[in-house]
């Protein structure tokens, strides 16, 4: 996988520091040093190594990328760090944020630039932008150019910096940590080491010197002392070398005029990287600043190939086709083989054939190997060219416990208002016990809630809404409670108890003491105790508001970023206007740190609420009858309020359709509740022409086939029409992407979509077996379980042999998973390259957890037990 340390001595212009090797193999190295110098020599001279800009609009020469504003800061979270001038070294994404900063360690909500041009020329192999700070008024152009082995980088200034960021405005390039931990680093030929754990130095400044951060919120609790941390530089100079003892991560900077500075982002923030940055200096014009950057490039290096299977495994009886990815300049092999491992521990050849060759998706060439033929249950691995894979089972019990983390461990820990233990083990305690306020009128929060000039509720901006410190799960890796993916939850395990009697007990649940006791059965079904776990949260809003609301979440930028027992995220104690900051009187505090509720009435969110309190009221009819009733009477009455009223036509079109689908979701499951006639027309009058509109993804055709056994003869033969066009839809996956799965690319890795598309597939296949075969709900499977493009590990922690180790989890800050978790898996950097890392947790896009993802896998993995059983 690495190549020689030599050449890239040698490539790099350094002397060769192997000489201090014993003098018995120094002959040996120093002839491999010069057959090396040699070899490079007549390389370079025979092609350039120089970088290029290539059709896509980024510098490439093999082993290096450099992107250059192909991905903007445009995410919904500010600096997401995906944006900028960027690196792709050696086939692994190491750098980010080339741009003109304000702060030596840029944080998620510090101000980011917007590109306001961006021009690539081919012809000087140069690509020039303008960045402007709305803020401040202030623009500046960059301009990235090809030179000798890496590129140029000019700052130019039309007017002077303006005087408020004299001193703080800078060039900074962004390296992530986990790609330089254990390695070292130079500067002016003073060497150093990259520090595992932040140990910089720091040092406060009054807070009207800083740089405010989005929309005025703070990540920085000042304790009211209105002052702000600066970090110090780990090293200052011209030359910097990172890495140099590693060819795949060598990157040489060295700036032309200004001094360059490598700061450590994590002494302000956990997901901070090392930066390198220069200042920019005040009152001039023209060029103000350059940077020689030099990523070093292992001559002709090509990426080792990936070999994408289930890690989980497969069933004797399904499809087995294991994805190869590999570097464009590579040449293919032949064959393949898989192997058994026999209980002696010997490998036999089970199979060798032929791969066959796809084609190209995105940056890579993908091969596919077909071991369908294998059946005989045991432990395998694949072996192409002298890779071997790690091993997997076929076997036909491999989906039996698939869903078990997440039921068992997973979900337990998402639980909000409890205090959950597992063996010696306290994950949280009982937090936000002083839940929660009125969210204030004309309020825009960071993390997507806003309020409007009215509260829709009884309540005055900041007034205690009593009866919501009850039930729900943190929706994702923050501690917020988002009512809609409480309904997906609701829905997906609703669905699971009705259709697999899913009975699994092995966890302790009692909402009167408030405790969670993980591995402990208590003679309840875990799902059913769930379903009453998020309904009550669901519930309480809708009997102490009058309806569902956004979500509840903390008011402080400063508490939001919380990393630690959820207990912590507030003092748990409710808020008292007549007590001062910090100050309690045992029972209530005056700090204003309960989470807020943002309680804007939307259609589609009475729908779907209305639809998950109806659907929650069966199961529960039997297992807690009063909360069974109270659901039903929520969801009837969100029905009948929003039925009666007329069309709000002041919605988005976006909204409108939205609207529709959940109406429909409310008719269905309050028809199936109650089989009141009234609710199946309205679903069966919007069913129909939603379907007309379009068959794709999970929205009518899903409802439709999930309520075909509620329905006549007539309904399943008009149904089989749109279904025949359903499959049109999802075959053209096969010809879009070697995993015939949708691979979406937006700002947030697509793995839920893959699952819903899994369980429609699953819908369609019981309905109508001679249209949609097992294999399109296998081949979801296969996906998230790892035959997936970049890596080929589960995306879902603990299950599979090779899992996600390190996710965005609430436990993100220890580089380590929650059982169970399912992530969003793959994020596309434009133009061409997929990420999922597994060494740095903080990509939430690529990462993180999230409730409704987790439901949705509970209930497939559930399915595929019922198919192959
Ligand atoms: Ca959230
Ligand atoms: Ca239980
Ligand atoms: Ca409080």
């Amino acid at each position: 996988m690495k190549s020689d340390v030599k050449n890239s001595y040698v490539s790099a212009g350094l002397p060769g520091q192997i000489i201090k090797a014993p003098a018995k193999i120094f002959n040996k190295i120093s002839v491999m040093i010069l057959t090396g110098a040699l070899l490079i020599l007549f390389s370079n001279n025979s092609f350039s190594q120089k970088l290029q800009l290539n059709d896509l609009g980024y510098f490439e020469t093999p082993g290096v990328n450099i992107f250059v504003y192909s991905n903007q800061y445009t995410g919904m979270f500010n600096d997401e760090k995906n944006a900028g001038i960027e690196i792709i070294h050696h086939g692994v994404r190491t750098s980010t944020g080339g741009a003109v900063r304000l702060q030596n360690t840029p944080e998620q909500w510090d101000l980011v630039p917007s590109v306001v041009d961006r021009k690539i020329d081919k012809a000087t192999n140069t690509i020039s932008l303008g960045l402007r700070y709305k803020d401040y008024d202030f623009d500046s152009k960059i301009s990235v150019t090809a030179k000798d082995n890496g590129v140029l980088i000019t700052v130019i200034l039309d007017k002077p910096l303006p005087e408020k960021l004299e001193g703080r405005a800078g060039f900074n390039l962004e390296f992530i940590p986990s790609s330089y931990f254990r390695k070292t680093y130079m500067v002016d030929g003073k060497p150093g080491e990259f520090p595992l754990y932040p140990s910089g130095s720091t040092k406060m400044e009054p807070l009207s010197n800083k740089i405010l951060q989005y929309a005025g919120h703070s990540t920085f609790d000042d304790r009211g002392r209105k002052e702000f941390i600066i970090p110090g530089p780990l090293a200052t100079g011209k030359t910097l070398l990172m890495a140099p003892e590693d060819p795949e991560q060598f990157v040489k900077i060295q700036a032309l005029d200004a001094d360059l500075m490598l700061f450590d982002g994590r002494d302000l923030a956990q997901n901070g990287w090392f930066i390198v940055r220069s200042i920019l200096p005040s009152k001039k014009t023209g060029t103000v600043l350059q940077w020689y950057l030099e990523p070093n490039a292992i001559p002709n290096w090509k990426r080792v190939p990936v070999i994408q299977f289930s890690q989980v495994g497969y069933h004797p009886g399904q499809e087995k086709v294991a994805v190869i990815e590999l570097d464009k300049n590579d040449t293919p092999l032949q064959k393949a083989s898989l192997f058994q491992v026999t209980p002696e521990g010997k490998f036999v050849e089970k199979l060798t054939a032929d791969v066959t060759r796809w084609g190209k998706y995105l940056r890579y060439n993908y091969l596919k190997f077909d071991f369908t033929s294998v059946k005989d249950p045991g432990i395998y691995f694949i072996k192409y060219g002298d890779q071997s894979t790690n091993t997997f089972i076929i076997d036909p019990k491999v989906y039996k416990e698939i869903w078990y983390p997440t039921m068992d461990v997973w979900f337990p820990v998402q639980m909000d208002h409890m205090l959950v233990n597992e063996a010696y083990r306290v994950w949280h305690g009982a937090p936000f016990l002083d839940d929660a306020l009125q969210a204030p009128i004309n309020h825009q929060h960071f993390d997507g809630y806003s309020m409007s000039g009215v509260t829709d509720t009884k309540y005055k901006p900041l007034e205690h809404i009593p009866g919501l410190n009850v039930g729900g799960w943190f929706d994702a890796g923050d501690f917020d409670i988002q009512t809609l993916s409480h309904v997906s939850v609701l829905l997906n395990f609703v669905d699971a108890w009705e259709k697999f009697k899913v009975d699994r007990d092995e966890t302790f649940i009692d909402q009167a003491t408030r405790y969670v006791d993980i591995h402990r059965p208590d003679g309840k079904p875990d799902i059913l105790q769930q379903i009453e776990h998020g309904a009550l949260n669901v519930v309480a809003q809708v009997e102490n508001i009058g309806h569902p609301v956004r979500g509840i979440v903390v008011p402080n930028l400063h508490q939001y970023h919380h990393l630690g027992d959820a207990i912590n995220e507030t003092d748990n104690l409710p808020y008292n206007p007549n007590l001062k900051p910090y100050e309690s009187d045992g029972k209530s505090s005056g700090t204003l740190d309960d989470r807020y509720v943002f309680t804007n009435r939307m259609p589609f969110l009475d729908y779907s609420t209305a639809g998950a309190l109806a659907a929650a009221y069966r199961p529960l009819s039997s297992y807690n009858k009063s909360l069974a009733d109270r659901c039903l009477a929520a969801a009837r009455k969100l029905w009948d309020e929003n039925s009666n009223k007329p069309q709000n036509n002041t919605n988005s079109p976006f909204e409108q359709m939205f609207a529709a689908s959940s109406e429909m979701s409310a008719a269905f499951q309050l028809f199936v509740s109650t089989k009141e006639e009234k609710y199946s027309r309205r679903f069966l009058e919007l069913l129909w022409p939603s379907l007309d509109r379009s068959v794709a993804g999970r929205g009518g055709i899903f409802l439709a086939l999930q309520a075909l056994p509620y329905m006549d003869n007539y309904f399943k033969t008009k149904l089989r029409g749109y279904v025949v066009k359903y499959k049109e839809t999802i075959d053209k996956f096969g010809k879009e992407n070697p995993y015939g799965v949708p691979i979406t690319s937006r700002g947030w890795g697509g793995n839920n979509e893959v699952i819903s598309f899994a369980i429609t597939n699953y819908y369609a296949f019981k309905a109508f077996p001679d249209i949609i075969s097992p294999e399109y709900v296998y081949k979801g499977l296969n996906y998230i379980f790892g035959c997936h493009p970049y890596s080929n590990i589960s995306f879902v922690s603990a299950v599979g042999t090779r899992s996600k180790e390190i996710a965005y989890g609430n436990n993100r800050a220890d580089f380590t998973f929650i059982a169970g978790g399912v992530v969003p898996g793959l994020l596309l950097f434009q133009p061409d390259f997929l990420e999922n890392k597994e060494d740095w947790p903080f990509f939430w896009g690529e990462n993180e957890y999230v409730i409704d993802i987790c439901s949705a896998f509970v209930f497939l993995s559930n399915a595929v037990n019922e198919m192959v059983n």
